[in-house]
């Protein structure tokens, strides 16, 4: 009896010793520490925690008149007040302050500092309100990394078309001039959209987001077409005006999921990774590949649908040789938002109602062992973080990646055991991938510091560190079990203590059991 926990113990130990596999789980699992200028981080965004909608001077925006469209939203839940975080600046940064995190993402709403989206008029009470947060934050040495476009789009825009209208161009290089010209000093990392891909499919598309428009076959492609155009412009502004004084950088945050092909078989393997260029090569092609250009499987099928659809045209819009050459290389790091994967096989759509689904020929689904989170779309696969991390090395090569995003819900307790395990095992792959592939990531971000918004789910759903007690007028924060395991990865830098302690306790064992 003894003798067998020994041995078992001294095969855990070793196994711990080779970096090799953690035996009880299909997940593997490796100790060790991020380079030392890693950067650990936590998100929110301004419609999803701010509240005061209406405060202050600030103009409404689509997502404020989308949640007070009956049947939009769950339960109708709005983001009125959500967190209060308007009010909240000295609880949220102490927040942040107890994870020891060396960054903050948040996002700036457009229409509180431009209420009608122009620069008409300035609110410079929404101008305090960011300038009081981005130096809270330093005074408690975090860095400020500011989302320009986190989905709240002023709806004096909208009304004049949304992301359909291409003077909204220079309408958002307006308003990223005014942050980097109010903020900049004290920023240093800028994003300037938040998964576009959202906003274009589930916005412009099926609309279940806001501004809650259906055209799946065109409006997807065309609102890409503009904010790929405004996010090149306001990078170069950057680059002239403020760069050499401010010395920041500017990227994008995309979002994607892997996908895993459903065989080994060449259609499902090219099915596969047609499903990854539609949703992050759409974006990540133009801005990080050689060609400043969409995935050439894109124009192809896209193209070849179009022409079936009986169009003299491509229902993909395309960019001028001037456009690509602008668009290559038009970001100074790359922004992942990655939360879930995919098993993807070829599955062909007969040519009927133009939809930027069907025009990928693919069919996604879900591993049914996968372990479930409350949402749907979201199921915990660990290693597709990794092989997602390799397949941007692969096509982008080493350009710096910030995860700025990730994270799992569920109905909010406390004692959150498998959103600990959900960042145990994401960020684990992460730094496999650092280390094993040579991947070139610079930072994490856990999403989210605190429940908030969440979107369509209202308040439902709880993506939080910190739990919010929405039914308390003063919307107490209470760390979860997971605010606390991130907090000691961020302090360890990685994994690295827990080796010493669980060597320690080891050697403790075995030295027991040799005197017993
Ligand atoms: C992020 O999106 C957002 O940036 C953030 O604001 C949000 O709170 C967080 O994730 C959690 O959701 O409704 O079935 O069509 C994550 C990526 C892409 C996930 C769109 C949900 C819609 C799935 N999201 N997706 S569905």
């Amino acid at each position: 009896m003894a003798v067998s926990r020994t041995t078992v113990l001294i095969g855990a130990f070793l196994s711990v010793l080779t970096n090799g596999i953690d035996s009880q789980r299909e997940e593997r699992f490796i100790y060790g520490a991020f380079p030392p200028d890693f950067m650990w981080g936590v998100a929110t965004s301004a419609y999803q925690i701010e509240g005061a909608w209406n405060e202050d001077g600030k103009g409404p925006s689509i997502w404020d008149t989308f949640t007070h469209t009956p049947g939009r939203t769950l339960n109708g839940d709005n983001g009125d007040f959500a967190c209060d975080s308007y009010h909240k600046i000295h609880d949220d940064v102490e927040m942040i302050a107890r994870l020891g995190v060396q960054f903050y993402r948040f996002s700036i709403s457009w229409p509180r500092l431009l209420p009608d989206g122009t620069l008409y008029h300035i609110n410079e009470m929404g101008i305090a309100y960011y300038n009081a947060l981005i130096n809270a934050l330093l005074s408690h040495g975090i860095q400020p990394m500011v989302t320009l476009y986190h989905w709240d789009l002023p709806q004096a825009l909208q009304n004049i078309g949304g992301w359909y209208n291409e003077s909204l161009v220079e309408y958002f290089n307006d308003y990223a001039r005014l942050c980097f010209h109010r903020f900049g000093d004290r920023v240093r990392y800028w994003v300037t959209f938040n998964e576009p891909s959202s906003v274009s499919w589930l916005g412009y598309g099926i609309g279940i987001f806001a501004p809650g428009l259906e055209e799946p076959g065109t409006g997807p492609y065309k609102a890409t077409h503009t904010i790929i155009k405004a996010h090149v412009r306001a990078y170069y502004t950057y680059q002239r005006e403020f760069k050499p004084g401010q010395r920041g950088m500017v990227g994008i945050s995309v979002d994607s999921d892997w996908k895993e092909p459903a065989s080994d078989s060449h259609v499902d393997r090219e099915a596969a990774e047609r499903a990854i260029l539609f949703k992050l090569g759409w974006f990540a092609d133009p801005i990080y590949g050689a060609s400043g250009d969409y995935p050439d499987v894109m124009k192809e099928y896209i193209g070849k649908k179009s022409h079936a659809q009986g169009l003299e045209y491509s229902r993909l819009p395309s960019f001028t040789e001037e456009d690509k050459m602008q668009n290559r290389g038009a970001a100074d790091f790359f922004g992942l938002n990655h939360y879930t994967s995919q098993i993807v096989s070829h599955h062909e759509n007969k040519p009927h109602s133009p939809d930027y689904g069907h025009d990928q020929d693919v069919q996604n689904i879900h591993d049914p062992n996968w372990k479930n989170s409350t949402l749907d779309w979201l199921k915990v696969v660990p290693w597709g973080m990794r092989k997602l991390l390799r397949w941007i090395k692969a096509r982008y090569g080493d350009v710096p990646v910030y995860i700025t995003e990730s994270g799992v819900s569920d109905f909010g307790r406390l004692a959150d055991r498998d959103r600990v395990d959900y960042f145990r095992m994401y960020i684990n792959n992460v730094l496999q991938a650092i280390h094993e592939d040579g991947c070139n990531v610079k930072g994490f971000t856990a999403w989210a510091l605190m429940d908030n918004f969440e979107w369509t789910s209202g308040y439902s759903q709880k993506f939080g560190l910190f739990h919010v007690d929405f039914t308390d007028p003063d919307r107490r924060r209470t760390p979860r079990d997971s605010a606390i395991y991130y907090a000691k990865i961020v302090h360890q830098n990685g994994y690295m203590k827990m080796l010493r302690e669980f060597k320690k306790k080891c050697e403790r064992i075995y030295q027991k059991e040799k005197e017993i």
